[in-house]
């Protein structure tokens, strides 16, 4: 919808940081809370998009961290937003890939934000947007990671008995391989048929430690190996797929349509995790999953722990796509201590719903970013955390 009559009229970034319900265990580093960088776009017609940017761990997962991905807007990507028709969001955000090297996150929160506003203009939903939805609910994983075997068995007996997730991610690749598969088996002993449960290394283990417990994984029951070398080593990743009986999913060595046709050109994957923000944004996100179609490769919607925010523009670009024969892991709202939306995201009956309203079809509590905002940090004592056996 061209507006040349509607202009930018300010971009605004702030940190949010929030608790999570438990410590998140990964290979690279143990998560306490998680910063959620949010980009608010307002138009001359009045309208407000709304965008979101998170990693994991700082630094500790990739190269952009919340604080970088804020100075990057404020520098370098809003002087050029406030020069750019906000109706045309693709034109837009090509020019700030003209102008903007790699930072991927960043310009993937501005694209989110952009998009929304867009929806909020012309009455339609994201999804809508983007070409169309063609599923309204989405399976959602739960990622196991309290670092405790019994704790994470105790975890997934609760996600099941309450509906909320069937699906379990086990995050290993610290410690010992060995200590880490007999902590998989444990926990698929315990849930049996009832569940799927998947790994993610996150990079850590050696090509030849990999190729060694490939078959202990297979053998302890989980079904899908998630990143188990270096982003970099796409040929590593492609001896291990076709040596495996596991499929094999990329998720960091993805990082746009450029890396998704490389290693879909070397068979290095049985599936791809599409992530919006490690691919540049969504429509990129979109060119990924397409090239994954064209080669064959499964479909799974990754999470890098996003807010309400960037959780709601994954569930929507993901519900475009025909088949995602993988399902999604965006509960990363879940992990946190404290709703940030008006109305909660619905995760139900093992599913996520695609929000429905206008663009992403949610809005922020402005009473909790207020509470949970970096720059305005006095936070109170008096707030009561959402606890885990909530819903
Ligand atoms: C990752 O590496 O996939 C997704 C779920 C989770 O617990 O961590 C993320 C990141
Ligand atoms: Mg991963």
């Amino acid at each position: 919808m061209p507006t040349a009559s509607i202009q930018i009229e300010q971009v605004e970034t702030f940190l949010v940081d929030v608790p999570t319900i438990r410590p998140h265990q990964l290979a690279m580093t143990t998560m306490k809370g998680q910063t959620l960088m949010i980009v608010r776009i307002r138009t001359s017609d009045g309208v407000v998009g709304i965008g979101e940017g998170t990693t994991i761990g700082g630094l500790s997962y990739g190269a952009e961290s919340p604080e970088s991905m804020k100075l990057t807007i404020d520098t370098y990507l809003a002087p050029i937003l406030l020069q750019c028709d906000p109706g045309r969001v693709a034109l837009t955000m090509a020019a700030i890939g003209k102008a903007v090297q790699g930072n991927h996150f960043a310009k993937c929160a501005v694209e989110i934000a952009l998009l929304d506003a867009m929806g909020k203009r012309t009455g339609l939903a994201l999804s809508e947007l983007l070409g169309g939805r063609q599923h309204d609910r989405l399976p959602v994983a739960w990622t196991l990671a309290s670092g405790e075997t019994a704790r994470d068995i105790e975890e997934a007996e609760g996600m099941l008995a309450r509906r909320r997730h069937n699906i379990f991610k086990l995050k290993i690749g610290k410690g010992d391989p060995r200590a880490n598969i007999a902590h998989v088996a444990a926990i698929k002993r315990a849930l049996g048929e009832r569940a799927s449960v998947r790994v993610d290394i996150n990079q850590a283990w050696s090509e030849a430690t990999a190729s060694a417990m490939l078959p202990l994984l297979r053998d302890a029951g989980v079904d899908l190996v998630e990143q188990p070398i270096a982003l970099r080593n796409v040929r590593g990743l492609a001896r291990l797929a076709r040596e495996s009986s596991v499929a094999i999913m990329a998720d960091e060595a993805l990082h746009g349509p450029e890396s998704a046709f490389n290693i879909a050109q070397q068979a290095g994957a049985d599936v791809f995790a599409i992530k919006i923000m490690q691919s540049s944004g969504l429509f990129a996100a979109g060119k990924v999953a397409a090239i994954a179609e064209a080669a064959g490769i499964g479909l799974y919607g990754g999470t890098m722990l996003e807010g309400g925010v960037a959780t709601a523009a994954s569930a929507h670009l993901f519900s475009t796509f025909a088949k995602l024969e993988w399902g999604t892991e965006l509960f990363g709202p879940l992990l946190l201590t404290e709703e940030i939306l008006e109305e909660p995201l619905d995760y139900s009956e093992f599913s996520l719903a695609v929000p429905t309203g206008p663009g992403l079809g949610i809005a922020l509590d402005e009473c909790q970013i207020s509470l949970f905002r970096r720059d305005r940090a006095e936070r109170s004592i008096h707030v009561v955390p959402r606890l885990m056996t909530g819903s």
